[in-house]
């Protein structure tokens, strides 16, 4: 209750930032994107994790000007970065199965894009498995609309819903984000390398390229590289990072 109260005055006031952190081709070693990430400075109760605030702003309703907000932020820091003309870094955006259920939430999202005059194809849209565990026009009709004007989504925590695998069929997915579950125990783990290995193998098969998340340690590194997927976050290649920092890692590899 008292982080609810407080979210509300999150918005009104500086409260609320975002982080960008770094995603990496594995084949060229290089960043080729960013996932931005909301972070919460509550001058009351301290830092407060997305994991706890994002559900409370998901069942009041307060996702919808929250993610407007991010939607802005992100817009303007795309432009920022674009004022470099060479600037080729993607940004992917989380967006959240009550935001993306709204009739009107792609049209937004593409005006804030016409207004910050920033390249389509620079941002990308991240969503879960569990919007689509339910046939839900509105979602479908959003990805569509994204998908005509050239901006990716990626499919977040996959593996860790349980809807059916058809909408990969049905759906412009561009990519699969493997989970940071799966990831964790890699390669010792049987069952973490045997799904992890399946989703490559699939996603490939389906022309989809693969990020593993949370990647930590090297030796889970070595096991994606042997097999091939295509990219990695996590804090083996860097923490999530205020946007000032990331134009120094361009065409640095790791
Ligand atoms: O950054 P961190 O690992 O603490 O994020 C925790 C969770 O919060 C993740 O599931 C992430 O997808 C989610 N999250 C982070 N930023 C955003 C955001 O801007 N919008 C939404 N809807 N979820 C976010
Ligand atoms: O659910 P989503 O993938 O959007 O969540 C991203 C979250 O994962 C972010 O909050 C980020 O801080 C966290 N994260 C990113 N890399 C790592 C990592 O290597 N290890 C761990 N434990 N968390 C990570
Ligand atoms: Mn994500
Ligand atoms: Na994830």
């Amino acid at each position: 209750l008292k982080i609810e109260s407080c979210l509300k005055g999150a918005l009104a006031g500086d409260e609320l930032y975002m982080l960008y952190q770094p995603i990496f081709s594995l084949s060229t070693g290089r960043m080729t994107g960013v996932e931005a990430l909301l972070r919460w400075r509550c001058p009351e109760l301290g830092q407060v994790s997305p994991d706890r605030f994002i559900p409370l702003a998901e069942q009041s309703g307060l996702i919808v000007p929250i993610g407007r907000w991010v939607r802005e932020e992100v817009c303007r820091q795309l432009q920022v970065w674009c004022s470099d003309p060479d600037w080729d870094i993607t940004v992917a955006m989380n967006v959240s199965p009550v935001e993306l259920a709204q009739p009107t939430f792609a049209e937004e999202l593409l005006d804030q894009l016409t207004s910050s005059q920033v390249p389509e194809q620079l941002l990308r849209v991240e969503i879960t498995e569990h919007s689509l565990v339910r046939d839900n026009e509105a979602v479908e009709q959003n990805l569509v609309q994204l998908k005509a004007r050239d901006i990716e989504i990626n499919i977040d925590d996959f593996g860790t819903g349980y809807s059916s695998l058809s909408y990969l069929r049905r759906l412009p997915v561009s990519s699969l984000k493997i989970d940071r579950s799966f990831v964790d125990g890699l390669p010792a783990r049987e069952d973490g390398a045997t799904i992890t290995r399946t989703i490559i193998e699939m996603a490939r098969a389906l022309g989809l390229d693969q990020v593993a998340e949370g990647v930590e340690k090297p030796e889970q590194l070595a096991f994606l590289h042997g097999h091939q997927c295509t990219y990695g976050q996590g804090f083996l290649f860097s923490r999530p990072l205020p946007p000032e920092q990331i134009p120094g890692l361009r065409g640095r590899g790791v």
